[in-house]
């Protein structure tokens, strides 16, 4: 399955993903080129509709003490559902659909997930840390947010015209 990430200010990353009925062999080809792409893009996360395909899976790998994100460290992610979040914690967040940008975010700092495996298997997962954080911002993908959405109005003036501007210039070359 031949992929490509979908980037800011592309309409299709605004959609609403749907659930997933499904738990195939084609679900299954979904989920290993999305790990590939991820991999290859320097990411640490990776919602569905960002390669272009509205459905509730996204995929985590978040890197170990030596930054290595070996494939056994892999949780994939199917049709989530937050049941408990607690507390406060801000990071620095990126996106591999805006490329080059980072700002500082709030989420919560733990919580409880229930959701399915590649199999249609029902898991649940406690998160906090990064863990916690990269899947608040992915299911935010399901639901057609970006992390710019969530920044304050003059944050989001100043991340629009600097992004233009790379845009632009990315034009050029
Ligand atoms: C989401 O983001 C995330 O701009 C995953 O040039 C980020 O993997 C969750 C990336 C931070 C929690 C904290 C971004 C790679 C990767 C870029 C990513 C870039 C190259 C972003
Ligand atoms: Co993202």
């Amino acid at each position: 399955m031949k992929l490509t990430i979908v980037e800011y200010p592309d309409k299709r990353l605004k959609e609403k993903s749907l659930v997933v009925e499904k738990f195939d062999q084609e679900l299954h080809s979904l989920l290993d080129a999305m790990y590939d792409m991820m991999i290859e893009s320097n990411g640490i996360g990776l919602a569905a509709i960002q390669v272009a395909h509205p459905k509730r899976v996204l995929i985590l790998n978040i890197p170990d003490e030596d930054g290595e994100q070996p494939k056994e460290n892999l949780i994939e992610i199917i049709n989530p559902v937050i049941t408990s979040k607690e507390g406060v914690a801000t990071y620095q967040e990126g996106c591999l659909s805006v490329p080059g940008f980072y700002e500082e975010i709030e989420r919560f700092e733990t919580l409880s997930l229930n959701y399915q495996d590649r199999d249609g298997n029902t898991k649940t997962l406690e998160a906090d840390g990064l863990l916690s954080i990269a899947i608040q911002h992915e299911m935010d993908h399901l639901e057609g947010v970006l992390f710019i959405d969530k920044l304050s109005y003059s944050r989001r003036k100043k991340f629009e015209k600097e992004y233009k501007r790379v845009q632009k210039e990315k034009k050029q070359r």
